[in-house]
């Protein structure tokens, strides 16, 4: 049997996915994208999973498409057909993550380049390694940011920082990526594994259906006037009112307990 490309593991509510091609940098091929989709979808049906952490095997987080894979192979005019990559593996991926009903973190344990850089963007928080760098590898060989790029990077460091990262391709360090404000966290190597758990324990105790609607308000606030920002909160506000995680945390607060939170 060969090696799984997503390796699964569950600590309590935690489910960590691990992109498991270390030789290639964990970068992306069809049959890695068939199976990270499968153990997506089976950490969300799996009701005692309440956060997601993805990570890479080896010493990258993802170098994002493997240019080798033959998925990419040529479309109807003969030419690779990378578009057709796009919708089939990364615009439902990248959607995907952006819809979970509980937070995902993302693990940066080394290099996250191209895709895997943005995908890693995408995830609700970012924990990186001191060692890790982010690269927006797309101008190296004659493509624009995808899996989200053009989208995320200009909403989470600016329009100038976005160009520039895009258009030079340079490495960020993880250093630098926490500087500008780009991703959560940088944290030493040694203690990258254990911040994480800390964290996802941390979220997973938390009530996951606000956190994901926390997510979901705060993305559609983004293009939208300040009025209308204030009706998505009444809205989304309204609803979490009627869920059974807000009775549970005011009945928990006036009783003087910890909460025990269940809505998804
Ligand atoms: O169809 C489509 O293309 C649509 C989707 C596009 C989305 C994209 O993601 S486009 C961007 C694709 N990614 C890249 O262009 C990054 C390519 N990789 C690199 O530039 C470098 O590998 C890194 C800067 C990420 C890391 O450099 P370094 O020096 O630490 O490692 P390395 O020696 O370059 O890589 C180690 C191995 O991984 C090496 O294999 P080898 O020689 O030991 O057998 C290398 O070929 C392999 N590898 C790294 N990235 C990829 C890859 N193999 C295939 N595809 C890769 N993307």
């Amino acid at each position: 049997m060969s090696e799984p490309l997503v390796l699964v593991a569950t600590d309590g509510p935690v489910r960590t996915l691990t992109l498991n091609r270390p030789a290639a940098l964990n970068s992306f091929t069809g049959a890695m994208h068939v199976e990270l989709r499968a153990a997506i979808e089976a950490a969300v049906a799996d009701e005692a999973v309440r956060c997601l952490v993805i990570t890479g095997a080896g010493r990258g987080f993802c170098a994002g498409q493997d240019l080798n894979d033959p998925d990419m192979g040529p479309g109807p005019d003969g030419k690779p057909d990378v578009g057709a990559v796009i919708e089939r593996n990364y615009r439902p991926l990248a959607l995907r993550i952006r819809t979970l009903p509980i937070p995902v973190i993302a693990m940066v344990n080394g290099v996250a380049a191209g895709a895997g850089a943005n995908f890693a963007l995408g995830c609700d928080v970012v924990l990186a390694a001191r060692s890790a760098s982010f690269i927006q590898a797309f101008s190296k060989i004659g493509l624009i940011p995808d899996c989200g790029g053009t989208w995320l990077l200009p909403r989470i460091v600016g329009r100038a920082r976005a160009i520039g990262l895009a258009m030079t391709g340079d490495k960020l360090s993880a250093e630098e990526a926490a500087q500008m404000g780009m991703i959560w966290r940088c944290v030493d190597d040694a203690a990258l594994a254990e911040q994480t758990r800390a964290l996802a324990l941390k979220l997973a105790a938390m009530p996951s259906r606000a956190l994901a609607a926390t997510r979901l308000a705060i993305d559609e606030a983004m293009p939208a006037s300040y009025a209308e920002a204030l009706s998505i909160e009444a809205r989304v506000q309204g609803e979490l009112g009627r869920a059974g995680d807000f009775a549970e945390g005011v009945a928990a607060f006036q009783q003087k307990r910890a909460p025990v939170f269940k809505d998804r």
